[in-house]
This record gives structure tokens, sequence and C-alpha cells, in this order.
């Protein structure tokens, strides 16, 4: 099947899934079920599931975004979220990690953060406790620590040995050595609210940032609109605000599906190469969702009271 037809049979098919209308089809969308939350990967179904629970028990969305993370940051055999995840090149695990409360537009986050538990947590307070949306390295650790997170002695030099041992494999295989939680909430109220974190690409240079902590490019959430995340190459996320622009697409009128999909496909246009390795996920405030991504094998997961599922890539995009 040619990839034209092949992407159109997998809209079509995720379309009706997820109760999807294109935007031109009719002015007052369908509303989705509520609470809803969407994740990347499948590992974010249990994530989901977290988050879920707790809103079902009236917890706050804040709290079900990070108790949600929570999960896959303790998920060690997930292998590139938390501490259990991908170490730098100097064999340490520095881990990226931001949150967004919609109401008020608030946002924390902590970047390049080496042995706390949740990172997550550390991105909450930063955004509760500090005048500050971010904070790096050695303050971010301390900062934690401060706040009383907890921390991990992990033995960071027996991850790397092991690490290495898989690269070789992982490059035969040209899979992906990389993958982050971008987790999003739609509360029954109509807040919003989300949170990324990731232990960033493997054997990247000590100090780098990637998209994952930054407002904008692995997560952004406008509370009158809707939410996005990504997962992938962060250099190719964050030098187009790829959330930024997927949510920006959505106050234009376009389906989560279709926004998603539009972001893909301009980065994408611009970059003409392949390999990008750019995903994302939406949801809008009607409760409507979607995702796109340049990888065939990406999957997204969706949890409302009626269900929780994970479903493959509905756009996938050559790229
Ligand atoms: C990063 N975007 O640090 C993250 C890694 C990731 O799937 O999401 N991988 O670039």
């Amino acid at each position: 099947m040619n990839m034209s037809r092949r992407k159109f049979v997998r809209g079509a098919a995720v379309g009706l899934a997820a109760g999807a209308v294109s935007a031109g089809a009719q002015l007052v969308p369908e509303k989705g079920e509520v609470p809803l939350v969407v994740s990347t990967w499948p590992f974010g179904q249990p994530a989901n599931d977290a988050a879920l629970k707790i809103l079902l028990a009236s917890g706050s969305i804040l709290d079900a975004v990070e108790r949600g993370i929570w999960v896959t940051e303790d998920d060690s055999p997930n292998g590139s979220v938390g501490l259990g995840g991908k170490p730098n090149a100097a064999g340490f695990v520095q881990l990226d990690a931001c949150i967004m409360y919609g109401p008020g537009h608030k946002a924390g986050g902590v970047a390049a953060l080496e042995g706390i538990r949740h990172p997550i947590s550390a991105a909450r307070r930063v955004m509760e406790k500090t005048p500050h949306v971010m904070l790096a390295g050695e303050g971010a650790r301390v900062f934690a620590l401060e706040e009383g997170l907890e921390s991990v002695k992990g033995d960071n030099r027996k991850l790397y040995e092991k690490w290495r041992k898989e690269r070789a494999a992982l490059r035969k295989k040209n899979a992906a050595n990389h993958d982050t939680i971008a987790l999003l909430v739609l509360g029954a109220d109509g807040n919003i609210a989300g949170g990324c974190s990731t232990s960033g690409l493997a054997g990247k240079l000590p100090g780098r940032v990637g998209d994952s902590p930054i407002i904008g490019s692995g997560l952004y959430i406008d509370n009158d609109v809707g939410a996005a995340g990504g997962t992938g190459i962060g250099e190719n996320i964050m030098r187009y605000c790829g959330s930024f622009m997927v949510v920006e697409l959505m106050r234009q009128g376009l389906h989560p599906q279709e926004a998603a999909e539009k972001t893909v496909r301009r980065i994408v246009q611009s970059e003409r190469r392949d390999g990008l390795r750019i995903n994302f996920v939406a949801l809008d405030k009607h409760g409507r969702h979607g995702a796109a991504g340049t990888a065939d094998t990406f999957k997204y997961s969706v949890a409302t009271p009626g269900k929780s599922l994970v479903l493959d890539n509905p756009g996938y995009i050559v790229g």
C-alpha cells in the first residue's frame, strides 16, 4: 500500500475510534467523554489509569498529572524516563521534566536534574513555590532536596556499561534509544493540565537539554483551547516550538488530529530529510484527541471513565 493511502486508511480508522470530526464539517464540535487522559506510547497506559483514578476520586488535575507520571518515572523496565533511564555521554542520568496548569497559565520545569526520583514533582514545586519557570542542573537538584523530594543514589556506571552494550544492537535495528512520557489531562470541569518527563536522548552531551522540559516544545497548554505534548528527537521539536504549534493550530479551529498532523507535516517539509523522529499527542477542550508523528511504530494511550486504550499512530507521516 502506498504511503498516502496507508495514511488515509489510518486517519479514517482513528477518526471513527476517537469520534473525530473534521473541523470544517460542523461548527459545534462533538463533545468527547471527560475526564480525559492522553499520553505518549503504550507505557502511558498505566500512567493514564493512575491519573484517571485520581480524577474519579475527585482529585485535582495537577495531582492526576503528577501521580500518573510517577508511574512511568518508577517503571525501570521503561528505560527512558526517570532514574532507570538512559545515561548521557559521561555515564550519568540527567532528567528533564515540566508541568503546566491551564488556569492562570502556570508552568514549571527542571532540566539536567540528577539523582531525584520524581523530576515531575520537582517541576511542580518550581511552578508552585518559586517565582521562576525553570531550574537546571545542580540548582534544580538542591531545590528538589530542599523541598524534601526523594533522592536516589543510582549506580550510573553500571547503567552506562549496560547501555553501551545495548547500543550496538539498537543501532543495528535502527531502534529509537529514547522515549518520553507526555501526559495531558482534561478535567470534568473543563480545566487542562499536563506534564512531560524523560531521561532524554541516550548518550547526549552532559548538560544537553531537550524539548521535554521546555514549555511550548515538549508540552504546551492553553486552557481555552487544548494541550499538546511531544516525544522524539528534541532538537527537531524545540526548533519549531512543536507543542505550541499544535495548540495554536487547534485555536484556529483544527481538530487535535489535524493540528498534530499539520505540525508534523510542516516540520517534515521544512527539514527535507528522513530520521526526524518527531511525534505529538493532543487533546482539546471539547474532549477530542489525536496524535501524529514520523514513527510508524508510534502509539498513544487514551483513558476516559469508559475505556483505557492504546492506539496506533493515526497520523503517520513519512519523515
Ligand atoms: C529528548 N524528546 O530529550 C526527548 C526524548 C524523547 O522519544 O522523547 N524520546 O529529546
